[in-house]
């Protein structure tokens, strides 16, 4: 199984960010069913140890919080390929978050993650894109900013890729803390 923890949004928030795609030639824009935000990407696993990892998220004890998406950036995925995403306002609870699931996925034995933590929602890949379309793109919609999303739980997804778009199914759910 190919597996990666991470947060999925409600349905509004989807076409909310879904809305925002067009204009850039040649994108392949993410569907509303497959945005997310990384917190931590595993990779390959066999089932048992898919179920320590299981077992190794489900008792964190982080309280829910707040986040809003915000922001318009790109990286470059070697000399061709870029994707497009929409960022977070900066949120030390998804911080301390991500650093206690990096610990607990240490623990069940995961070599660790030293890339830094960059959260980020892909709203699309791109191949060569035409630098102008890029920019007015990025500019159009550098005043994003979704409401605050209250975040009540995170996801262990497992990705099947596929030739036009993987396939991520949340394979488990661990809810936080209520906060206050
Ligand atoms: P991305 O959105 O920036 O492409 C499932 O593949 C998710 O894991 C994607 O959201 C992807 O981030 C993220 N991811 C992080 N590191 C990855 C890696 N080495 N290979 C594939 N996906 C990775």
């Amino acid at each position: 199984m190919r597996l990666f923890v991470g947060l999925d949004f409600p349905w509004e928030t989807r076409q909310m960010l879904a809305s925002l795609a067009g204009g850039v030639p040649g994108a392949r824009w993410v569907s509303p069913e497959n945005l997310h935000l990384t917190l931590r990407f595993i990779g390959e696993m066999p089932l048992h140890r898919a179920e320590e990892i299981d077992h190794a998220l489900a008792s964190l004890g982080q309280p829910s919080f707040l986040l809003v998406l915000t922001g318009i950036g790109t990286f470059a995925k070697g000399a061709h390929e870029m994707s497009l995403w929409v960022g977070v306002e900066r949120n030390p609870a998804l911080e301390k978050l991500q650093a206690k699931i990096e610990t607990a996925l240490q623990r069940a034995g995961c070599p660790p993650d030293r890339r830094r933590f960059t959260p980020h929602v892909t709203l699309a890949r791109l191949r060569d894109p035409a630098p102008a379309k890029l920019v007015a793109f990025v500019q159009g919609h550098n005043l994003f900013r979704s409401p605050p999303l209250m975040i009540e739980h995170f996801v262990l997804f497992s990705s099947q890729l596929g030739k036009e778009a993987s396939v991520y199914t949340p394979e488990a759910t661990y809810p936080l803390l209520a906060a206050g």
